[in-house]
């Protein structure tokens, strides 16, 4: 029997030798390979860690750097003697209050005398907010001639203490539009437009490289609350959010929503107040094209008590006008809730009652005594420019 040659060349007993090398061979490569691939993973591995160690050293001196880029702006309060006062607009809304509270604290970290103060009585929902954070409520500072100011959440002479052209404003942090109020000498002026001022200062803690307290951390969050309507209204941005998130978990706070809840119930709350002081608790003057005029802004449970709150401005504008010296005025009620929610503007007078017809003919309905917006209507976003617009646009309101 000749043998059976296989395509090798060899018998079939060689070829069974054969096969046996060919996947021991095969084995050892893949052997070889595992090996390999291992021995790039820890090699690529430790490069990874060794790279990120240097990156990360790398990135905390760069921080470093930058926190003493932003601090050396400061260099210019060492030369400064007496305390530096922080106060908010008159008639302080819970953002002034919070912004005062937190620009002072952060003064204080770095090594100043700082001093929060406010320039008239506060409302309930900033009593609710220190209260909860419990703090007491801010030293009323009547007199600023002299005074080392800095001013948070507003840069308008109208909105500010009736001598701040005496005192020696070092900085203004805000976001509004930019103001009248102007300064001899260098100040920090820093102006976002972000949903509260409070959102401003914890960008600057960041910048500084200091952290809130609780108690700070608390009052911040009410003020973006505020401000911002639990995030609703539409001058909300990504950096307020960032802020609320930031300073929530600083604070302690887990449910938000209810703290925002217990806000905004606070603020419903005119218990104790007559209607004067009601228009009054969260009020702002404005000029525009020479003409002067005021909003105040009221919050109401629902229409019912709105359509009662109305009827009582209606009583208080002509004290309020000829007090203020305002040309006109406007009561501005929103009703946030989330079965009925709306924004009203109530005019003080006929020529007030003309602009609001001119400036929302288009976005508002006329209900007796109101015009009806869209809920959350910001004052500073939607009201004022709207309001600004046709009084610049018209010459008759001048007459
Ligand atoms: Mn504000």
């Amino acid at each position: 029997m000749s043998a059976r040659l296989n395509a090798y060349g060899n018998d079939d007993v060689k070829k069974k030798d054969y096969e046996e090398l060919v996947e021991m061979t095969k084995k050892r490569k893949r052997c070889k390979e595992l090996v390999m691939v291992l021995a790039a993973i820890v090699i690529g591995a430790g490069c990874f860690f060794a790279g990120g160690a240097v990156a990360s050293s790398r990135y905390k001196a760069e921080q470093e750097m930058n926190v003493m880029l932003n601090r050396s702006e400061l260099d210019g309060l060492d030369k400064i003697t007496g305390t530096i006062y922080v106060a908010g607009h008159k008639c302080p809304d819970s953002d002034t209050v919070g912004s005062s509270i937190a620009y002072a604290y952060l003064l204080c970290e770095l090594g100043y005398d700082a001093q929060p103060v406010v320039l008239g009585q506060i409302n309930n929902e900033s009593k609710y907010i220190l209260n909860a954070a419990g703090l007491e409520t801010l030293m009323v500072l009547q007199d600023t001639a002299g005074c080392n100011m800095v001013l948070v959440d507003h840069s308008e002479y109208t909105q500010s203490a009736e001598d701040i052209q005496d005192a020696n404003i070092v900085s203004i942090i805000d976001h509004h539009a930019d103001g009248t109020i102007t300064t001899a000498g260098q100040l920090i002026y820093d102006a976002r437009p972000l949903g509260s001022t409070a959102t401003i200062i914890w960008i600057r803690y960041r910048n500084y490289g200091v952290t809130p307290d609780q108690q700070t951390a608390m009052v911040m969050m009410g003020s973006i609350l505020s401000d911002t309507k639990n995030l609703q209204s539409e001058n909300t941005t990504y950096a307020d959010r960032e802020a609320l998130k930031a300073l929530s978990d600083l604070a302690g706070i887990k449910d938000v929503d209810a703290f925002y809840q217990d806000m905004y119930e606070a603020s419903l709350s005119y218990e104790g107040m007559t209607d004067k002081e009601i228009f009054f608790s969260d009020y702002k003057e404005y000029e525009s094209g020479g003409i002067k005029y005021s909003i105040g802004n009221i919050n109401a449970y629902d229409e019912e008590s709105a359509k009662d709150l109305a009827e009582r401005m209606l009583d208080v504008f002509p004290s309020a006008l000829a007090s203020t010296g305002m040309d006109m005025a406007f009561a501005q009620i929103n009703v946030l809730h989330d079965d009925v929610s709306f924004t009203c503007l109530i005019p003080s007078n006929d020529i007030a009652d003309e602009v609001l017809e001119d400036a929302f003919h288009d976005t508002a309905v006329h209900e007796g005594i109101w015009y009806k917006l869209e809920p959350y209507a910001s004052r500073k976003k939607v009201v004022v420019p709207a309001i600004a617009n046709v009084i610049e646009s018209h010459s008759s309101f001048k007459d």
